[in-house]
């Protein structure tokens, strides 16, 4: 059955693969399914066609069949259900990566999302200069803890999985900021998910809608 998911017309970070279908994109790529993609400007995404795929006028989205999905959470983890290689056999380290997931999206990515909102939407405020290294100590905060628990580790749990897949999607938000290489092996982790070959197709890919050249990887 076909794979459908939808991306940006154009995506707002000029192809730097920050936008949430380029984690998708990875978790299809990983698993070796070929999908296509159905571009979709911020107007579209506010109307009933689109609305009644994303209650929240968002994308990604995902089509298969009868079956429509949003929230990245949720595709990633229906992909890596149904097609092998991104989560384990063994139940519980399964579960464990499973946790990963969890915990990249509802742990470490709000404060990673609160500094892009201060640093973008806020830098007017009068107070933004004094709530900026705030925000930015939070984020230190968490990745500080991620950093012990990774420590020297290729993964967060033995062997790659989608654990890791949505830890490094949301890492990679930090990578203009700075803050990321104080924390080297994060910084390194983050290169090792960038170097995988599924990962560079998905990003050359979505480059490509941006340039509107063929990817070159
Ligand atoms: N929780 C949802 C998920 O994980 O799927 C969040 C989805 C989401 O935030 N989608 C964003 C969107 O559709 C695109 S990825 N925004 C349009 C809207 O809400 O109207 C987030 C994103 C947006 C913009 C940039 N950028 O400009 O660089 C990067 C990432």
């Amino acid at each position: 059955m076909t794979i459908t998911i939808t991306a940006f017309e154009r995506s707002p970070d000029g192809g730097k693969g920050v936008a949430r279908d380029t984690r998708v994109r990875w978790a299809l790529e990983e698993v070796g399914q070929p999908y296509e993609v159905r571009l979709v400007s911020f107007r579209a995404m506010k109307e009933p066609a689109h609305l009644a795929l994303h209650p929240f006028g968002q994308i990604p989205t995902y089509e298969e069949g009868d079956l429509a999905l949003f929230e990245t959470g949720a595709i990633v983890f229906h992909i890596a259900e149904r097609h092998a290689g991104l989560l384990p056999d063994d139940a519980n380290a399964r579960v464990r990566a499973i946790t990963w997931m969890f915990a990249a999206l509802n742990t470490v990515e709000p404060p990673i999302l609160e500094l892009g909102t201060a640093r973008l939407l806020e830098s007017d405020k009068p107070w933004h200069a004094e709530r900026l290294p705030l925000v930015e100590d939070r984020v230190r905060g968490r990745l500080n803890q991620l950093s012990v628990r990774l420590g020297d580790a290729d993964c967060l749990d033995g062997t790659f999985s989608a654990g890791d897949l949505m830890m490094v999607s949301v890492l990679l938000r930090l990578k203009s900021s700075g803050i990321l290489d104080e924390f080297p092996n994060l910084a390194a982790y983050v290169v090792r998910g960038e170097a995988r070959p599924a990962y560079k197709r998905a990003f050359a890919a979505q480059l490509a809608v941006y340039t509107g050249k063929p990817p070159t990887s």
